[in-house]
């Protein structure tokens, strides 16, 4: 796989969202935060160097993880997406995005893919395009790969009440953080917000009924934040949930 572009190795569009992935939202982001025209197409994870998207192929050169695609355009481009913030202000820019990615993504992931009427209506669909004999079994063993993942995490170990509590814990804490803000460190965009977008945004999708999307409901900035950032970076997109900042502005 060589590439004579920068191409984004992507989901798909899906669950009411421009990409199932957080992670992928969250470097689609950074590219547009950065400037760079850039192609995308639709992967799988077994595509991947290392079995996760996305990963992108910039001119040749493969590089997989958002965080390490962020590094590497950040290099390789010249651009800071932290301009103008200071030491601190990067730490808790760090702080944020662990506490997303690394907390609150396995509580999103739980209700997407554990909970039985979610992993009916989202995810069992990734199964679609295989033989029909097959399908069940596909559905079967990709929902008992992320219980797996869940279980090693820890998360995965708790009953769904507790999962929740944790999930709301950091989408109060979120809450707090972001205040009166219209991004999370301050009135620009920054690298954080790509993050704290894709994951917010797969949290609050009106696609799926589950208890953090209701702990996001229940702040109004973090839902204006939200539509605000999906204004922003995806105008085209129909996002539902839209609605909800109109009725709490
Ligand atoms: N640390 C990675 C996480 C990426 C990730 O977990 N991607 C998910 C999609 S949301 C994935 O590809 N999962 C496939 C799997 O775990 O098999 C990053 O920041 O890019």
């Amino acid at each position: 796989m060589s590439s004579t572009s920068l191409t984004l190795y992507a989901t798909r569009p899906g669950f009411g969202l421009p990409d199932t992935s957080p992670f992928v939202l969250k470097t689609e982001v950074q590219l547009k935060m950065a400037g760079l025209a850039y192609d995308r197409a639709s992967a799988i994870p077994p595509q991947a160097p290392n079995g996760k998207l996305p990963f992108v192929d910039d001119h040749g050169e493969v590089v997989s993880d958002s965080t390490f695609i962020r590094a590497h355009i950040e290099r390789r481009y010249a651009v800071d997406l932290d301009a103008g913030l200071d030491a601190r202000q990067r730490a808790q820019a760090w702080a944020i995005e662990r506490l997303l990615e690394d907390h609150l993504y396995f509580a999103m992931v739980w209700f997407r893919w554990i909970d039985p009427e979610n992993f009916a209506k989202g995810p069992a669909h990734f199964a679609d395009g295989a033989p029909e004999e097959q399908r069940e079994q596909l559905r079967k063993d990709l929902q008992a790969r992320k219980s797996v993942d869940l279980h090693a995490q820890g998360l995965g170990r708790h009953a769904p009440a507790q999962i929740a509590e944790l999930g709301r814990r950091s989408v109060d804490a979120l809450a707090q953080l972001l205040g009166g803000q219209p991004y999370f460190l301050g009135d620009a965009p920054s690298g954080v917000d790509a993050t704290a977008f894709g994951m917010l945004a797969c949290v609050a999708t009106p696609f799926f009924d589950t208890p953090l999307r209701r702990a996001v409901e229940a702040h109004p900035n973090l839902v204006a934040y939200v539509a605000r950032m999906m204004r922003r970076y995806y105008p085209q997109h129909a996002w539902e949930a839209a609605g909800l900042e109109a009725s709490v502005a």
